[in-house]
């Protein structure tokens, strides 16, 4: 053999100790979910035909050709009895795509679909698209909702001003998409999700409205909106169901994450909240559910943060930043958070609905005071004091 099938050989074998590497949870966490000890897709899973050219003659050195950044915020759906992953693809080149992955079990083996997703562009095309939701829907379609990003040319001379507006797309196999037009908001939205049932006989929508690009305003937090017609979707009323506060980790933005999951106690909601700190912005996730019969009602807050970076995953691209657009129910009441940490690779914890649900409903809620939280720490330790008496 020669000297370059013989790399060939070393770099394939490398990969597939890779991909086939096994994932376990790790001892110790809070109770309420198990993180694992490795990430489970990062942009060395991508498959290395993306990335090197295998013809001698034109890649002697055996160059990465293209270079793969990040793997990070992926939709996620159990498909076919598989755990698939739409995940947001970042080349070396800071363009983002969509790239399917699927798993057997949901923690480990992921493997990427051969190609790349090519997403229609027949709208206004965009510069860079990213952090899909996916919504089985009960129309039956799949659709993935995501950020469509174009530079703003009403700033001609500021090479940093652009638009982000929510993508919509749909597809019965996950392999072909139809596009369909873009959402139409007055203002600028990211983090847009697509509630998977009819509301009123309505698609529904939870929203983001902003200000600006990255300034999420004044007023806003999560919104909902519901839209008759999903080819030509329209937000005309936009409430405000998930609102922020001062001086708690939603200060600056929040946004919804994945689509709720349905519970016999109600929706079951994922979002990410941000602050402001002097090393930049701090985002990490919550969770909240609302009312079966409305959706918009919240009747469980759980105070303060669900999941953050910890160790390794503060560090990456954008540091300090835990992100979550993906989880799967599956039939047995288990739970898959797929998270993805410093914008660099994606990660997975597995906890259940029983739990997720006893999280929400019992664990005490923000007082937005130092005096409410230190009266809400001493009701737990008087509590205890009577259980062991
Ligand atoms: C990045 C996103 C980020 C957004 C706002 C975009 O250009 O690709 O990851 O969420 O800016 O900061
Ligand atoms: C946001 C998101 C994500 C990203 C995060 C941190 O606004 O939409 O794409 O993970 O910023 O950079």
């Amino acid at each position: 053999m020669s000297e370059f099938k013989d790399k060939i050989a070393a770099l394939r074998k490398h990969h597939e100790e890779l991909l086939n590497r096994k994932n376990e949870p790790l001892a110790w966490g809070n109770g309420i979910y198990e993180k694992y000890k490795n990430p489970i897709i990062t942009a060395e899973h991508t498959p290395l035909e993306w990335r090197y050219d295998f013809n001698e003659q034109d890649n002697p050195y055996l160059m990465q050709r293209i270079m793969m950044n990040a793997t990070l915020n992926a939709g996620a759906i159990k498909w076919q009895c598989k755990y698939v992953v739409v995940v947001r693809v970042e080349g070396a080149d800071r363009k983002s795509f969509f790239a399917v992955a699927e798993s057997p079990n949901g923690v480990d083996n992921f493997r990427f679909w051969p190609e790349p997703i090519t997403m229609p562009d027949d709208v206004v095309p965009a510069t860079n698209i990213y952090d899909m939701r996916l919504t089985a829907h009960e129309d039956g379609w799949i659709y993935g909702v995501f950020c469509a990003e174009r530079h703003d040319d009403t700033c001609p001379g500021d090479l940093s001003a652009a638009t982000a507006t929510a993508g919509i797309a749909r597809t019965r196999d996950l392999k072909t998409w139809e596009r369909l037009p873009d959402l139409k908001s007055k203002s600028q939205q990211r983090n847009v999700v697509l509630h998977p049932e009819f509301v009123n006989g309505k698609y529904a929508f939870y929203t983001r409205p902003q200000d600006g690009f990255i300034d999420a305003g004044s007023g806003g937090g999560i919104g909902w909106a519901l839209v008759d017609d999903i080819t030509h979707a329209e937000i005309v009323d936009e409430k405000i169901i998930n609102a922020r506060h001062y001086h708690t980790i939603m200060e600056v933005k929040n946004g919804e994450g994945p689509h709720p999951i349905k519970t016999p106690q109600g929706w079951l909601h994922l979002a990410h909240g941000v602050r402001g700190c002097a090393s930049g912005l701090r985002y990490v996730l919550y969770m909240y559910m609302t009312a079966l019969d409305d959706p918009t009602r919240v009747i469980a807050q759980p105070g303060g943060y669900f999941l953050v970076p910890e160790g390794d995953e503060y560090i990456g691209d954008v540091m300090n930043v835990a992100f979550s657009n993906g989880w799967i129910a599956d039939e047995d009441g288990r739970v898959f958070i797929y998270y993805a940490s410093s914008d660099t690779r994606l990660h997975v914890a597995t906890s259940t609905i029983d739990r997720l649900v006893d999280y929400c409903m019992n664990t005490p809620q923000d007082g937005l005071t130092t005096t409410a939280s230190v009266e809400t720490i001493k009701r737990l330790i008087e509590k205890n004091r009577l259980t062991n008496k």
